[in-house]
């Protein structure tokens, strides 16, 4: 038996879901059409996630998963009430920007998008459960990218500035913490989903990626700085996809890409945790001349406007290599990694390592100082349900409490500042990376395949009771 000493009073225990993975109803009560929808289950999905393969709307002979999803539109209420019943204290979940903006330049909001939020909301609070909400988790209206080029714009600024105003203040009392960007590293590796971009030939892509995160760091800020102002309660955090990059060997080479590798995801957190744009990438622009347009008041709005904590993901460490001869890579994985030869993967070939956990939360709180939150971990993986669709999810168990050790551990014997831990689809949702409802992260099961088909029944799985039993002990028990 293993027992762990108690976590925090109040720490937030939960789970966290996207808006386009799991709302589906992708055209009611007005909503827009947006880049999460267009980007279908397949070959083709990599290349346009990455911005390279152009896919603005729906197309013949590509199925859709985002469409429908597993319709939490339709079935939040019972839902929320499966969550409460583990006993989670928070819910991480995101707003879909062309509900409350189905365009995105309009004036005015869309009531039907906004009344879907607030009811979604105080569902939660009923059950006292603490919203988290990410204001763009890989969302972005179509009509923005058709007209103004996605993120590279800086008008989009405003847009989104001007949804920050609307939701701030008609979620006032409703909602308390807040994050601007879901993993906002990831315009580096998935461009499209991550900033709206698709390149047009010729185009330097490097120099369009930075430009497009200069105006989402500023736009991170200015929503930072109104979210304050609003309602001097709200906390707001920056989000990373994290992972310590490990060295391959121990030659000074291979530490020195590994640190380079990490820089870069660092980059962005280093600029919305300490307001300024580090040295390293200064150099690294003019080195590549990288032309970045930034105004005197992009850079006082950064300084002013840092976040109050730091979120992330976290799945597996990574591995870099100084030697260019060295380059086998992990499967089917956004962030293509060298394997690690000491760590099992899961079956998509992410690489499991709950120690590499702790290392990156003593890393980012030696970096900053200040509050994490773990806002995303877990284990996606093939789930087969018996006669009575119960789920024997052994596998996902281990997972997740080899990771809550190790958080506890960063906690009580590292002493990091942990606000909360929120596992990665508490409900089974569909994959951002690959389209798949087969690869399940959840502790509830929804009865729905890959071509969708199913009743999108929900049932607990084995990891149910387990959560619920994690919570209940404030993570001291976690047989
Ligand atoms: P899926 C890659 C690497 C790290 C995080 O991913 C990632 C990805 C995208 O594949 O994304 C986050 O669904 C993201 C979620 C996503 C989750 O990780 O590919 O914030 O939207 O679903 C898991 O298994």
């Amino acid at each position: 038996m293993s027992e762990n000493k108690a976590f925090p009073k109040g720490f937030l225990w939960g789970g966290a879901t996207a808006a386009n993975q799991v709302e589906g109803a992708y055209d009611a009560d007005g909503r827009g059409l947006a880049n999460v929808d267009v980007v279908p289950i397949g070959k083709d999905r990599f290349p346009i996630i990455s911005g390279q393969k152009k896919m603005f709307d729906f197309e013949e002979g590509y199925f859709y998963p985002a469409k429908e999803s597993i319709d939490f539109y339709h079935h939040y209420k019972e839902d929320i009430a499966l969550f409460a019943e583990m006993g989670f204290k928070t819910y991480r979940m995101s707003i879909g920007w062309t509900r409350i903006f189905p365009k995105g330049d309009e004036l005015e909001p869309n009531e039907a998008g906004l009344q879907f939020y607030e009811n979604v909301f105080k569902e939660c609070r009923k059950y006292g459960i603490e919203p988290l909400v990410t204001i763009t988790h890989f969302d972005f209206p179509m009509h923005l990218i058709e007209e103004y080029g996605g993120w590279r714009n800086r008008k989009v600024i405003k847009f989104y500035e001007r949804l920050c105003q609307v939701i701030f203040n008609r979620y006032k009392g409703l909602v308390k913490y807040w994050l601007t960007f879901n993993e906002i590293n990831m315009i580096l590796h998935a461009p499209f989903m991550g900033a709206g971009l698709y390149f047009e030939e010729g185009e330097n892509q490097e120099e369009v990626k930075y430009q497009a995160a200069h105006h989402e760091l500023v736009a991170s800020a200015i929503a930072t700085k109104i979210a304050h102002e609003v309602d001097p309660e709200n906390k707001v955090g920056c989000m990373l996809a994290a992972g310590q990059y490990y060295p391959n060997t121990c030659h000074p080479d291979d530490y020195w890409a590994a640190m380079k590798e990490d820089r870069e995801n660092y980059f962005f957190i280093d600029v919305q945790a300490r307001g300024q744009y580090p040295n390293y990438a200064k150099k690294k622009f003019e080195r590549e001349h990288l032309n970045i347009k930034m105004t005197e008041e992009d850079l006082t709005l950064l300084k002013e406007n840092t976040v109050d904590f730091i979120s992330f993901s976290y799945y597996s460490s990574r591995v870099a290599s100084g030697d260019p001869k060295v380059n086998e890579q992990t499967e089917g994985n956004i962030f293509a990694s060298i394997k690690n030869p000491y760590l099992p993967a899961s079956e998509w070939g992410w690489q499991i390592d709950p120690l590499g956990l702790r290392i990156t939360l003593n890393t980012i709180w030696d970096r900053y100082q200040k509050p994490m939150f773990i806002v995303e971990n877990g284990l996606g993986a093939v789930d087969t349900p018996d006669e009575n669709s119960y789920v024997e999810d052994d596998y996902r168990i281990d997972y997740l409490r080899a990771h809550v050790k190790a958080m506890n551990e960063a906690i009580n014997e590292d002493g990091v500042e942990l606000l909360g831990y929120t596992t990665w689809g508490p409900i089974d949702l569909v994959s951002a990376g690959t389209g798949e409802m087969k690869k399940r992260y959840g502790f509830i099961y929804v009865d729905r395949d890959n071509d969708g088909n199913g009743s999108l029944k929900r049932s607990k799985k084995k990891s149910f009771d387990w959560y619920k039993k994690v919570i209940a002990s404030n993570g001291t028990d976690i047989d």
